[in-house]
């Protein structure tokens, strides 16, 4: 059979839900022909003990196709843990209720969790329909559903004795799906592995549902948490090969570098950049207020935490009281035994310690949260778990909490592309909100309080030493040392738009102009004085570094050209240099080459200051070494100096 995928086709996840034996299995069956139960000890007891995998393609009437992947899930109370595991990126739940036997505990404790991992949408499968109770089972559904969002949900009775509402379950798929968006793509994916197993001849294979972007053969992925590196030799779906794979999609990848277990195992996370996982997360912790006649959850309690298809011990840390009890929400540290590669937006189930009841659900508002300072940030940052579509409320309080922070780390583990970022941010910077260059974001109060230090400490050079060109820019970065280099160079850049300007290695006022105060000028004289006495032949450079004025002054000879610097002992008056270098040129035009020791005798300077001196028009382009020799660097200097 070929396999055509188009365009216009979409992929969905739907996940089954609800208590042991409501005939979840059977129904995938029914509508499928696959049967889910694939472990042998499942069809010896007759129970789904693991998640299992169907798919369905319907068409809709405008020609449009559904890939549906299809989880099973187990229903056994025992097996939550792996009912967790299966729900975690799904787009549509069909929740299934049981003619015979009605509303369960984990008919509720499902739903619980699918409202916990903000499930926007379900479908009820009123099942076994040939056993009877239809009308009555249908009003107790309705009534338990409605204090929910699913209040409004589609109720099908369906039987698989008589066929009955099969079709009908298929049409409200397709009607369902046609209302959901595509399952979202903002290019960083993940695939929470649920299996990993090696097959002859190929290898490891890890499968999961890709979200969040897409997969491609040839991509490297990093195994996280552990950051092991591999390389996708091929890619599956439901069984046919593909050269990519969309969000939304049941995946299998073949990673073939990759040792079973040691590297890889169930409930890693397959991703394509090198995100660092982390242990501490802040969360938005809600408590169904369905619970009833459950303890509080306590301050400094441990849990399970669900993420994806892992779990981990967890203590949670509530930042403003003590318990949480039902129906309540607040925010809370989650402290973790083991890192999770979580994103701000990311969703968790949390339960008892012993694995037995679902005790609460979180909403992840941001990661690594040793960062965050007080309890004022926490709560401006916990508004994200409110609007978590919210891409500008994300960025400002990420800014808000960062001091300054590189544009393409911001946010990076979230549920926000690099270009809704940057769309964000830079609707800031037009706002004036904030500062943005390329590698600096900040808000533009704390740019600005940087900006005006730099400034006072600018005019505080220019004022206590008026014959310096302006504020060296090694000893602001030494006084500045809490920034990153990237952050230093930016606001130098950024100064030096308006106000000021960049001389050499320093800063300065643009109006600024050095001039020598009349103590330095008796200093300045004396300087000119002896370097003009024996212009080639210079004293040393020490004899000036003795008195405080006449290093003062020197610098300033040196800082407005008048004085070239040829190395720490050597300095002459640039109208020495000029001269030296006229005869140079001069000699070189007519000779074309000449000895160091030739061109000494020609100038009248001593061997001390040749050699600094030729290497110093070798460096400015005047001259070129050869050996013993030196040479004009073009021919062009040579025309010139000749005409
Ligand atoms: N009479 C009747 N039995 C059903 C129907 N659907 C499932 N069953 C039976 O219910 C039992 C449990 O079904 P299964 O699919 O394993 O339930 P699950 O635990 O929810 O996956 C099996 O013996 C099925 O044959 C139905 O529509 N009518
Ligand atoms: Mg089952």
């Amino acid at each position: 059979v070929s396999f055509v995928v188009k365009m216009s086709d979409k992929n969905f996840i739907l996940a089954t839900a609800g208590h042991v034996d409501h005939g979840k299995s059977a129904l995938v069956k029914a509508l499928t022909g696959t049967d889910p139960d694939r472990l042998p000890e499942e069809k010896a007891r007759g129970i789904t003990i693991d998640l299992g995998f169907a798919e369905l393609t319907l068409d809709r009437p405008n020609g449009e196709k559904f890939h549906i992947g299809i989880v099973d899930v187990p229903g056994h109370e025992d097996f939550v843990r792996n009912m967790i595991a299966g729900v975690g990126s799904i787009d549509l739940a069909l929740l299934v209720v049981a003619a015979d036997d009605g509303w369960m505990p984990q008919t509720e404790e499902h739903l619980q969790i699918l409202e916990y991992l903000g499930v926007k949408r379900i479908i009820v499968a009123l099942t076994k329909g040939d056993l009877g109770k239809i009308d009555v089972v249908t009003a107790q559904i309705r009534e338990e559903l409605k204090e929910t969002s699913f209040n409004s949900c589609q109720i099908v009775p369906t039987s698989i004795r008589t066929g009955e509402g099969i079709h009908a379950l298929m049409d409200v798929f397709v009607s369902e799906l046609a209302q959901l968006p595509p399952p979202r793509d903002f290019g960083k994916p993940r695939l929470f592995v649920d299996r990993a197993f090696t097959l002859r001849g190929v290898g490891t294979v890890v499968t999961g549902t890709l979200s969040g972007g897409i997969l491609r053969v040839g991509d490297s992925v990093f195994v996280q948490p552990k950051g092991i590196v591999a390389r996708i030799r091929s890619l599956q779906t439901h069984g046919r090969n593909a050269e990519m794979v969309n969000p939304g999609t049941r995946t299998a990848i073949n990673l073939p570098d990759l040792q079973l277990l040691t590297d890889v195992k169930r409930g890693d996370v397959i991703s394509t950049q090198s995100f660092e996982a982390t242990s501490r997360l802040d969360v938005v912790l809600n408590r169904s207020p369905r619970l009833q006649h459950t303890l509080p959850v306590k301050s400094g309690s441990s849990t399970y935490v669900h993420h994806g298809t892992t779990r981990t011990l967890a203590k949670i840390i509530l930042a403003e009281r003590d318990s949480l009890a039902p129906g309540e929400s607040t925010v809370a540290q989650l402290r973790l035994e083991a890192p999770l590669l979580a994103f701000v937006g990311d969703r968790l189930v949390v339960r008892d310690p012993a694995g037995r009841h679902t005790i609460a659900g979180a909403i992840v508002f941001h990661i690594d949260s040793n960062n965050i300072r007080s309890s004022k940030e926490r709560a401006l940052l916990a508004a994200r778990a409110v609007a978590p579509d919210d891409v500008a409320l994300a960025v400002w309080t990420e800014i808000g909490q960062t001091a300054f922070i590189e544009p393409s780390r911001l946010l990076d583990r979230s549920r926000f592309s690099a270009s809704e970022i940057t769309t964000a941010l830079q609707k800031l910077r037009d706002h004036r909100e904030i500062f943005l260059s390329e590698k600096v974001a900040a808000k533009m109060v704390a740019w600005r309080d940087l900006r005006e230090r730099v400034a006072r400490r600018v005019d505080a050079e220019h004022k206590a030493h008026p014959e310096r060109r302006g504020l060296e820019l090694n000893d602001l970065r030494i006084e500045l040392n809490s920034l990153s280099p990237a952050v230093f160079n930016a606001l130098i850049v950024d100064l030096c738009q308006a106000e000021f300007v960049r001389d050499k290695s320093a800063i300065a006022r643009r109006v600024h102009r050095a001039n020598l105060p009349p103590e330095l000028e008796a200093a300045a004289e004396k300087i000119r004085a002896a370097l003009s006495a024996t212009p080639f032949d210079p004293p040393d450079r020490k004899r000036f570094s003795e008195d405080r004025n006449l290093n003062e002054a020197l610098r300033f000879l040196v800082d407005h050209g008048e004085v070239i610097e040829l190395n720490r002992e050597i300095v002459l008056l640039r109208s020495a240099i000029d001269e030296m270098q006229k005869t140079v040129v001069a000699l070189l035009s007519t000779n074309r080459t000449a000895t160091a020791s030739e061109i000494r005798q020609k100038i009248g300077t001593t061997r001390r200051v040749i050699i600094p001196f030729l290497e110093y028009i070798d460096r400015i382009g005047v001259t070129q070494r050869e050996g013993d020799l030196r040479k004009l660097r073009d021919a062009k200097t040579a025309t010139i100096a000749r005409s």
